[in-house]
């Protein structure tokens, strides 16, 4: 894509390079177990929903799987030293549950912890923070065997789950992450099916939402009891940026948003959700005091964003549109009680590989929504990112200066919501290499790192010698 096609946004312009961010803003990188780690069958690592997921024919293009990934369970050092050499002030990698307790409740496995300790150690030789997060989809087979997360104990084996971390690794962990984009999780994984366990089931998708809920309150109780040093607490969300019609983006907001915003930042589920969801559900998986326990303090709210959505009333007549962004679709759809009454409009583009619209400014439009609703709360930009259909140098180089001028773009936005007074700690790229893309597989690089999935080789695209020269010297580079 040419960056001239990129639109001129209100909030950020050419002109708008060179730009500083204040002393101590974070700008780290970002991964998940499942997308990076491969040796999935090694040192008592049991199978995941996504192991199983991925094995059965016709979830993923191609019929890729996380076997192997990025190899980063053996290239760890070599992962951190590339981290380290771009400067990289934290890494913000997930723990997998199936490496730690295998058996979902029950024994811990000390190879899984002592790999995520010499991670954390190595982390810290390198002085790059680490910002563990528990869950980023990875839940253990044996626990979807029993029901998964819309059942109640899958939030009990997590909070145990928490306390074997907060135990183990509490001493180091810079900062703690419980859930990673429970949307996804709930309604990806139950409703919609593109994501494991790809189930169809509205009703078991807004249960899994509040035991999602109650995993995250009970995991904090947990690894404040255990861990030993002054780690800080957060949670991570993808937050949907809707426009169009007031009542479709009530709605959407409604389920997709303050379903999690809600129980974990006020305490409550919003009437108008509960009314929206009534012909799916009455709710009664919710019980007395669980509210109480899920809205917990927390030093930083993560929030993942990429694109924004377009919506209006479906008249239940025309011919439907369903641009919701999270193809491949699997059937289903991601949002109970509305999926009848809400279209999603094709967007105008630019767009990146993922079919995705690139719009600078609904991140803006969100951060000061955040700010406005919850004035006290902290920022973190925890995922930002684009995937394109890079081409590779005989050596592996690439020249994404599209992907250059996304994150630029976002960059600059983030800055002017810390001009507008947002509490913004920092920012995480999504993603540091090539990776897994879940139903996509193989298929869409978001890295700022090349993985050539032949031979594992690493090659630092331009994006990254760009990201490098933003982490080191605080400012926005052209
Ligand atoms: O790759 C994912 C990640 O796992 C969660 N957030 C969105 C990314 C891009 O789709």
């Amino acid at each position: 894509m040419s960056i001239d096609a990129f639109p001129e946004v209100r909030s950020a312009g050419p002109r708008d390079s060179g730009l500083r961010f204040p002393a101590g803003f974070t700008f780290g990188s970002a991964t998940a177990s499942y997308q990076v780690e491969g040796a999935t069958g090694e040192d008592g690592r049991a199978p995941s929903i996504w192991d199983t997921f991925s094995h059965a024919s016709g979830n993923v293009c191609n019929g890729d799987t996380g076997n192997l990934a990025c190899d980063h369970y053996h290239r760890w050092e070599q992962d951190l030293d590339l981290m380290a050499d771009l400067g990289l002030g934290a890494y913000r990698f997930s723990i997998a549950w199936p490496r730690i307790i295998p058996t979902g409740r029950g024994a811990v496995n000390r190879a899984g912890i002592d790999f995520y300790s010499r991670l954390v150690d190595g982390l810290l030789e390198r002085g790059i923070r680490p910002v563990a997060t528990l869950y980023h989809w990875d839940l253990p087979q044996v626990l979807e065997d029993a029901g998964g997360w819309p059942v109640r104990e899958t939030a009990d084996a997590f909070a145990e789950y928490a306390a074997v971390l907060g135990t183990a690794l509490g001493d180091r962990v810079h900062t703690w992450t419980t859930l990673n984009e429970p949307w996804c999780t709930a309604y990806l994984g139950y409703s919609q099916g593109g994501h494991a366990p790809g189930r169809r089931e509205p009703a078991a998708a807004l249960a899994a939402v509040h035991h999602l809920n109650l995993a995250h309150g009970r995991a904090l109780e947990a690894l404040r009891a255990t861990s030993t040093g002054s780690p800080q607490y957060s949670v991570t969300l993808n937050l949907h940026v809707a426009r169009g019609d007031a009542e479709a983006v009530r709605r959407i907001e409604a389920v997709g948003n303050r379903a999690f915003t809600g129980p974990m930042l006020e305490g409550v589920y919003d009437d108008d959700l509960i009314a929206d969801t009534a012909s799916v559900t009455d709710w009664s998986f919710v019980q007395d005091g669980d509210l109480a326990r899920i809205r917990q303090p927390i030093d930083v709210l993560g929030v993942n964003y990429y694109s924004t959505n377009t919506v209006r009333m479906w008249d239940g007549t025309s011919s439907r549109q369903s641009h919701d962004g999270h193809k491949p679709a699997a059937g289903g759809s991601a949002w109970p009680g509305s999926d009848d009454v809400v279209e999603f409009v094709e967007q105008a583009g630019p767009r990146t590989a993922m079919g995705w619209n690139i719009d600078p400014d609904g991140l803006l439009d969100l951060l000061l929504s955040l700010r406005e609703r919850y004035p006290a709360q902290p920022l973190m930009i925890t995922e930002n990112g684009a995937a394109f259909d890079d081409v590779a140098g005989a050596d592996g180089s690439v020249h994404d200066r599209a992907r250059i001028e996304y994150l630029r773009r976002h960059l600059t936005v983030a800055h002017r919501a810390i001009e507008h007074g947002v509490d913004l700690r920092g920012y995480f790229v999504w993603s540091l290499l090539d990776n897994f893309e879940w139903g996509y597989g193989y298929t869409k690089r978001f890295g700022i790192v090349r993985v050539d999935f032949d031979d594992q080789r690493r090659t630092v695209k331009d994006s990254g010698h760009w990201f490098r020269e933003l982490a080191t010297t605080g400012v926005i580079p052209r």
